[in-house]
């Protein structure tokens, strides 16, 4: 390593599962159980037929899980335990807390972890807007100014000044929302009164972003939160920090700074890798790096090293978040989501992969070390074994970009032709539609789309969201939930993993409109958009809360009277529990396809899909098979017609 910049952590090995135990029979059979995007398919046979460990290898040699973590009834929170309640008349840990408390705890400390993920993502981005405001990030610019300036006159910020002191402004009001003094944040008032009467009364209203997450961590400490329904409560209120706070300010920041998504086409699948080309992914969340290695590629004089170096040129593809960053807002082409990532290595055909932060397999560099391919950690909060490492800051980002695409274009020959497998036909795909989008391909206004909904022509709208889970075939709960309810004149919007399987399942195609009921026919046909909207990903699920909260200010209603529901169906993250969790907060109902940790206490099971109904007007409702989740929710949704007599 010549490079001061560069270090080599430590070197690891390719992990691999044992070919010879699997015959073309099992192969295929466990291929067809395993995922149901043929691209990944095709891929994911060849992991088997070469041995290669993946995590779904990894899912079996886990099986059976321990049955009392299944069921959130064991504690390893302090040194007295570890605890775990067995029945008969072991019934409560060593300090006592029983299976309430202890579920309880456990779900809260999910939920903070959740809230601090998307939290902390939502600060670097704010922090990059004061660094290029204050111009100590020159590679960075303000790109949509008209929205700064919204922004800054929704926080009070005097915007008849130059732009780079608003954004300033901004950035310190934002920052202060963390740990702020007011004992309020500014966005919730985007959403009706009379629902922010409800989350007051409810005691879910966050006080700061930060003091929440903190305050739930305290909580989980053994002898102080002792009564498990406001263990639950304080979950939710440290939720709505995240929803309506941080991730709500990485959604804004990051358009502020990278420009606002507009309707655009892209191709998805891993077949967006090029034989010809230097192959480099961008995987995690953050838009602060991936807009830097953008660049970067961009410029001429790499174009120039890839060619002399034999490739025709430089490929990005995302994966994950920071792919649907891309994906949103420059139509960078999406290799995959979450299950994905180690069969893009697994191609054979990938130069590097560049990862900052949250959802990326601690293991992705033993699998890079089965092939030729480089890992690059940048961030100090992810640094991974086996990964070359370059920090990132937002004042040294496309200098250390620049680096980093060098060493993948001088990786480009030793790729290994003979080991490459590309899988044909990406899939095209109808991307980038932020409300601010949906607002311009209506005219202005989200007037039509709530009146299509209050003639009944669509019924209501839906939210899949979420992660990918070997627990249950790859992109099937995603793509069956989605089918089933556009089939039944609900429109879908979609973030994160679950909007990454619809497009490449082809859903995010105007063509698509052929599976859709003739309501939701009829209005997408007219727009010439998809019946499955794409709208960014995981932290953008506020642009969900903020297209109800819109909705709902112009029907002149609460939010939880929308006919709207929300689904995780392959959920995986604690990121996923905290959004669930704002969403029933704000009072949208979610159904999740994967049960939570909470079995071992029927009174906490009891308070989340029952008992929380009373105080918000919304619940959770657990269902694993997608085609019954989506008769839940179109009943769900029709009950909220029937309210709002439509
Ligand atoms: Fe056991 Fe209580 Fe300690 Fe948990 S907090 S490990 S239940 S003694
Ligand atoms: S990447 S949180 S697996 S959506 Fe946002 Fe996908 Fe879930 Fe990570």
């Amino acid at each position: 390593m010549t490079d001061e910049r560069v270090t080599e952590i430590i070197s690891v090995e390719c992990l691999r599962v044992p070919a010879e135990e699997l015959t073309p029979e099992k192969i295929k059979k466990k291929t067809e159980e395993r995922t149901m995007d043929e691209s990944s398919k095709q891929v994911l046979k060849k992991t088997m037929e070469e041995g290669v460990e993946t995590a779904w290898d990894r899912f079996e040699k886990q099986q059976p899980m321990c049955k009392f973590c299944s069921t959130g009834v064991s504690c390893q929170r302090c040194a007295m335990g570890p605890c775990r309640l067995m029945g008969g008349d072991r019934v409560r840990g060593v300090c006592g807390a029983d299976a309430d408390l202890i579920v309880a705890r456990n779900l809260l400390d999910q939920i903070a972890t959740g809230a601090a993920s998307h939290s902390d993502h939502g600060r670097e981005v704010v922090d990059t807007l004061l660094k290029t405001s204050r111009g100590e990030a020159p590679s960075y610019s303000i790109t949509d100014v008209p929205k700064l300036k919204r922004l800054a006159k929704e926080y009070g910020i005097d915007i008849e000044r130059p732009v780079g002191k608003v954004g300033e402004d901004l950035a310190e009001a934002m920052l202060e929302e963390f740990g702020t003094l007011k004992g309020e944040l500014q966005m919730p008032k985007r959403a009706p009164e009379e629902s922010v009467k409800i989350w007051k009364e409810a005691n879910i209203l966050p006080r700061s972003i930060d003091r929440e997450i903190v305050e739930s961590m305290h909580r989980v400490h053994m002898g102080v939160g002792a009564e498990f329904s406001d263990m639950l409560v304080q979950g939710m209120r440290a939720s709505m920090g995240d929803g309506w706070g941080g991730s709500m300010m990485g959604t804004e920041i990051s358009d502020v700074l990278f420009g606002t998504p507009t309707i655009r086409r892209s191709k998805v699948n891993l077949g967006v890798l090029k034989h010809d080309h230097v192959n480099i992914s961008l995987h995690g969340h953050n838009p602060v790096l991936s807009e830097m290695v953008v660049k970067a590629a961009g410029l001429p004089e790499m174009q120039e090293k890839a060619k002399g170096l034999g490739a025709k040129g430089i490929n990005l593809v995302g994966l994950c978040c920071t792919g649907n960053e891309l994906l949103m807002r420059k139509g960078i082409h999406q290799a995959g989501n979450h299950m994905d990532q180690e069969l893009v290595i697994t191609t054979g055909a990938l130069e590097m992969m560049i990862v900052d932060y949250q959802c990326i397999f601690p293991t992705l560099t033993n699998t890079a070390a089965c092939f030729h391919t480089k890992v690059v950690s940048t961030s100090p909060k992810s640094k991974i074994p086996g990964s070359l490492y370059f920090e990132i800051t937002p004042e040294n980002a496309l200098e250390q970009s620049k680096h980093m695409i060098k060493m993948a274009i001088e990786n480009y020959p030793n790729r290994e032709p003979k080991r490459v497998l590309i899988p044909d036909h990406p899939m095209d795909a109808m991307v980038g539609f932020s409300v601010e989008a949906i607002r311009d391909a209506l005219g202005g206004s989200l007037k039509p789309l709530l009146d299509v909904v209050l003639s009944g022509k669509v019924r209501g709208c839906a939210a899949i969201v979420g992660c990918n889970n070997p627990h249950i075939k790859h992109d099937f709960g995603h793509i069956t939930l989605a089918k089933e309810l556009i089939k039944r004149d609900i429109l879908v919007v979609e973030t994160g993993c679950a909007s990454i399987a619809c497009a490449k399942a082809g859903l995010m195609l105007p063509e698509s409109i052929k599976d859709a009921g003739k309501g939701l026919k009829e209005v997408c046909g007219s727009l010439k958009i998809p019946p499955v909207l794409h709208m960014g990903s995981c932290v953008d699920c506020s642009r969900i809360l903020n297209l109800v909260a819109e909705l709902a200010r112009l029907a002149g209603v609460r939010i939880d009277q929308l006919p709207v529901a929300g689904a995780a169906p392959e959920w995986y993250s604690p990121k996923a529990v905290a959004i669930a969790s704002y969403y029933v907060g704000s009072g949208v109902s979610v159904c999740l396809g994967i049960m939570p940790k909470i079995t071992g206490s029927p009174n906490v099971v009891r308070f989340l899909t029952q008992d929380v109904e009373a105080a918000v007007n919304a619940k959770f409702w657990v269902e694993p098979d997608p085609r019954k989740a989506a008769a839940l929710m179109s009943d769900h949704i029709e009950m909220k017609r029937k309210d709002l007599n439509l």
